[in-house]
């Protein structure tokens, strides 16, 4: 077990007298001091816009944001670095492919094939696609447990349908979808396959080349790296076909009054100022995942998951949703104390200092099909430990207790 949370800053200067347990990594990391300082350093030292000045310090902040592409490609088995366009996060990542893959290739008689375990980020865009374009928004269901069914797989992903995207780990039930099989079916009638891991890169190595998927989404501040950076990975031969998502300053050719061209990839989906500082932090949090090195960060969660499991299916009062079996969950358990609002246990388990997520997670459609209107939700990083998971326990009782049942 690993245990390193000395090298997370926040840990100790949250306060003086108080000890946070934190347990929603899912919805963002901590950052580890080598990405708190690559980004200071960046501030301090080689501040510019970059692309744009031909002086000694522009270049350096070209240079650091170049590197930090050609990190994430190296990090992600991409051929090309012109195949990471940055993004703001997952979301922006997803907008980009709407507006400039949905927009303009599908139309009426497409189906777009989602699930309905996909966080809105991957959802609301291709309703709006389809709005726009007349293409059908298709869902896959899952049993209760969060898999797919070999027949569900096959009866969707059928003529017609253009585009699937999908997650790769469920941020509500913590499973994986069965990625390969999704890929050889869509790719067997011609059909692109974008994959949302925001919630996998934390806990898992990604090779785009062997998940074989057209496009991949992840942010930066889920990974350890700081906020407003994430990344759109996307074939070079769709990215090179597709026009750009939002236009102005630095995505350009040639401008004339009415018409302009754009400039090559990956820039033409890169307009205006760049945060230089948030890719000097993701490139220092790849470093960071690859010096721990993802066989370590996968054990670790992995013994995590199993002491967190045995220990909330011993209470009586938990329903947990989806598997219960650890192997099958990566970084997130869901859950409820039975007969209290999940609001009202978050709130209790705050006072305790215990950090966990309560409500319907960006996922309402999940939500309504797993028959809830919220849940809460715990989940791990790599620095989390056993002692976390056993001061969770200690307040989840004390939850019982103020609520008024014996246990
Ligand atoms: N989920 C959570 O607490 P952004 O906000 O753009 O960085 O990430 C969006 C996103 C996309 N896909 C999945 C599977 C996600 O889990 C998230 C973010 C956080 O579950 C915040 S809502």
């Amino acid at each position: 077990m690993l245990t390193i949370s000395d090298q997370f800053p926040l840990f100790k200067e949250y306060s003086a007298d108080k000890v946070l347990t934190y347990l929603d990594s899912a919805a963002t990391a901590q950052k580890p001091l080598s990405v708190i300082q690559a980004e200071e350093q960046y501030y301090r030292q080689s501040n510019a816009n970059p692309n744009r000045g031909i002086y000694e310090l522009d270049l350096r902040a070209t240079e650091i944001h170049e590197t930090a592409r050609q990190k994430v490609a190296n990090f992600i088995g991409a051929e090309f670095p012109e195949e990471i366009i940055f993004t703001q996060n997952t979301t922006e990542a997803f907008n980009l492919l709407a507006y400039s893959y949905g927009m303009p290739f599908l139309k009426e008689g497409n189906t777009i094939l989602i699930t309905v375990m996909e966080h809105h980020s991957n959802l609301i865009p291709w309703q709006r696609v389809a709005k726009a374009t007349g293409a059908k928004l298709v869902y896959l269901y899952p049993d209760e447990n969060g898999h797919f069914s070999d027949e569900e797989l096959q009866s969707k992903i059928c003529d017609g349908v253009k585009l699937v995207s999908v997650h790769h780990v469920s941020n509500v039930m913590g499973t994986l979808s069965p990625i390969a099989k999704i890929t050889e079916l869509a790719h067997q009638i011609g059909a692109v396959v974008a994959l949302d891991s925001a919630q996998s890169i934390p806990h898992m190595p990604i090779n785009v080349k062997e998940l074989d998927v057209d496009f991949i989404a992840f942010s930066g501040h889920k990974m350890y790296g700081p906020m407003g950076i994430g990344v759109l990975y996307g074939k070079k031969e769709l990215l090179e076909k597709m026009p750009p998502f939002m236009s102005g300053g630095d995505m350009i050719d040639f401008v004339s009054e009415q018409e302009s061209t754009y400039a090559p990839l990956p820039r033409k989906f890169e307009s205006g100022t760049r945060n230089v500082g948030a890719a000097a932090g993701l490139s220092a949090a790849i470093d960071y995942m690859q010096d721990l090195g993802y066989d370590k960060i996968t054990a670790h969660e992995e013994e995590l998951m199993v002491y967190a499991m045995n220990r909330l299916t011993k209470l009586p009062f938990i329903t947990i949703y989806g598997t219960k079996n650890p192997k099958e969950r990566f970084g997130v358990i869901s859950f409820n104390v039975n007969e209290v609002h999940p609001h009202d246990t978050a709130t209790i388990l705050g006072n305790d200092e215990v950090a966990i997520r309560a409500g319907h997670h960006c996922a309402q459609p999940l939500m309504r099909f797993l028959h809830l209107t919220a849940c809460c939700r715990l989940s791990f990083g790599v620095y989390n430990t056993t002692k976390d998971i056993d001061t969770l326990v200690e307040s989840l009782k004390t939850v019982r207790r103020i609520m008024g049942f014996e246990s």
